[in-house]
C-alpha cells in the first residue's frame, strides 16, 4: 500500500528531474538534505547478501564504515550514495533474515528507515492518526506500515517490542517524557531491554550502525543517466 507523504514525494520527484537542489531536507537541523547516489559507488556497492533481488549490506562488515555509528540522516545518505537505502522490512520473511544477521553478529542495534510521519506534509491526514499507530512507513520507499498495535498482515509475530524504557509496548515515544525529542526513527534493537531482538521507536539524532538495502529508485534513476554502467 503506496500512499503519498507530500514532503518525501518531492523528494523523490527532485532526484529524477534537474532541480536537484530543490530537494526539501527531511531533519529539523538546517542544512541537511537527502545525498544524490554516487554512480560509481552504486556500480561498486558492497552486495553482502541478496534476497528477492536487493542487495544489501551490514556496515560493520564494510572496512571503510566498520568503526561508524551515524544518525538516522546519515545512515540514510552513506547507503543513498550506493543507490541503495536504509533497510525497509516490509515481511517478516526479510525482517527474519535482518535479526538473524543480529543475533549472528551480535549487534546491539541497527537503523532501518522506519520513520514516523511527523514532519511538514503529515498534518491533517486522518488516516494517520493517532500517529503512534498509523503514522509509520519506510522512508525508503515510502510504503505505509502495517498499526503498530497489530500483527502485519501475513505476519507470525507483531516485530515491535512489548516492553521499553517506560515497561510499555512499542512505540512508546519514551525520549520525550525525558528531553522533549520524540522518537520519530526506527531502530531493531538487540536485547536492550531483555525483549530479544525487536523494533523500537527511537529519537533519530541516535549514532547507530546501518543496514542498507538496495533502492529500486535510486538505481533507475543512475541506470536511465548512465548508459551502459553495470549495477
Ligand atoms: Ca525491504
Ligand atoms: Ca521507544
Amino acid at each position: 500500500m503506496k500512499i503519498a507523504f507530500v514532503v518525501l514525494a518531492a523528494c523523490a520527484a527532485a532526484v529524477a528531474t534537474p532541480a536537484i537542489n530543490q530537494i526539501r531536507p527531511v531533519s529539523n537541523r538546517p542544512g541537511r538534505f537527502l545525498s544524490l547516489p554516487n554512480p560509481q559507488k552504486c556500480a561498486n556497492r558492497p552486495k553482502q547478501f541478496s534476497f528477492r533481488g536487493h542487495n544489501y549490506f551490514f556496515s560493520g562488515h564494510v572496512p571503510e564504515l566498520a568503526n561508524r555509528k551515524v544518525d538516522w540522516l546519515d545512515g540514510r545518505n552513506i547507503c543513498r550514495e550506493y543507490c541503495m537505502d536504509l533497510v525497509s522490512l516490509e515481511t517478516q520473511e526479510e525482517n527474519n533474515m535482518i535479526f538473524r544477521l543480529i543475533q549472528q553478529n551480535d549487534v546491539p542495534y541497527i537503523w532501518t528507515s522506519g520513520r514516523l510521519c511527523d514532519f511538514k506534509g503529515c498534518e491533517n491526514r486522518s488516516d494517520l492518526e493517532p500517529k503512534n499507530v498509523y503514522g509509520w512507513f519506510w522512508s525508503a520507499n515510502r510504503e505505509k506500515m502495517a498499526p503498530t498495535n497489530q500483527r502485519p498482515n501475513g505476519w507470525g509475530y507483531n516485530p515491535w517490542s512489548s516492553t521499553g524504557h517506560k515497561k510499555q509496548r512499542q512505540p512508546d515515544n519514551a525520549e520525550f517524557d525525558i528531553n522533549g525529542t520524540s522518537e520519530s526513527c526506527l531502530s531493531v534493537l538487540n536485547n536492550v531491554y531483555n525483549d530479544g531482538i525487536a523494533w523500537h521507536d527511537v529519537a533519530c539524532y541516535h549514532e547507530k550502525p546501518i543496514v542498507c538495502e538496495d533502492s529500486e529508485e535510486l538505481l533507475n534513476y543512475v541506470a536511465s543517466t548512465n548508459r551502459g554502467l553495470r549495477l
